[in-house]
């Protein structure tokens, strides 16, 4: 080996140790979380992916910490997606087919993982539309979507019932709002992974009250968390998901 590459091998070995010190080292704070670092994603091993967030993990502080999205996003997100793939090595018409075909006709699959794949791609398809809804400066409701809502009570009923629902919700589940092809809204949960996609309908948007969701900051206080997160929701994301339902072509 020429002492050149030598110098090079090892350059790259000092900066390799540097950055897994780097990596290693304790945070200062959740609070403080690198604000242009969106959170890892976990390697690609396929069919199914984790999405990457759009947005750094702190970008909802102080009403979703950056611990929290972090761990959700890559850990509890990652491992819907790690059993999904697991699962596909054996059942490869999993990573072929639309996850809401799936969703909708798990009664077609093997009893031997149908439960996996209700929970596991259920969960997939929640938050993929978790991650998709939020979103930084997330503005007001308007045009359509205004007047949907305006036809359950207006804004402020609205969320008053969703988060009631959502705090109903015994144990761990998710609030969603279905949204029909004519545009029409309603409020419906569901427990663990299980969506409204499983019966045929669209989710035009929904919360996550499982604890991992919430625990670190709120612990026991769902209804705080319930509350504080509508300042986490992107408006004009929900608005295009409203109008893709409206043409048919709304996925998860
Ligand atoms: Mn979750």
């Amino acid at each position: 080996m020429s002492s050149l590459s030598r110098l090079s091998r090892r350059h790259f070995f000092s900066a390799a140790a540097g950055f897994a010190a780097a990596a290693s080292a304790p945070r200062a704070g959740f609070a403080q979380a690198p604000a242009a670092a969106p959170a890892a994603t976990p390697a690609a091993t396929g069919p199914f992916l984790v999405p990457p967030l759009p947005y750094p993990t702190n970008a909802f502080e102080p009403h979703i910490d950056a611990r929290t999205m972090e761990i959700h996003h890559d850990k509890h997100h990652g491992a819907y997606v790690a059993n999904l793939n697991t699962l596909a090595k054996t059942n490869p018409q999993l990573g072929t087919s639309a996850v809401p075909d799936i969703l909708g006709n798990l009664n077609a699959l093997n009893d031997d993982i149908k439960f996996a794949v209700r929970n596991n791609l259920g969960g997939h398809a929640n938050h993929t539309m978790f991650w998709e809804i939020m979103g930084p400066n997330g503005g007001k409701p308007e045009g359509e979507v205004l007047a949907a809502i305006g036809d359950l009570g207006g804004l402020e009923k609205f969320q008053t019932d969703f988060n009631a629902a959502g705090g109903r919700q015994f144990g761990s589940g998710w609030v969603f709002v279905t949204v029909t092809k004519d545009g029409k809204l309603a409020i419906e949960n569901r427990p663990n992974q299980d969506t409204p996609i499983m019966d045929g309908k669209r989710v035009l948007m929904g919360n996550d009250v499982w604890e991992h969701a919430y625990y670190l900051n709120y612990q026991n206080r769902r209804p705080d968390y319930l509350k504080a997160w509508w300042n986490t929701v992107s408006w004009s994301k929900i608005a295009e998901r409203y109008a893709a339902a409206k043409a048919g072509t709304l996925g998860v």
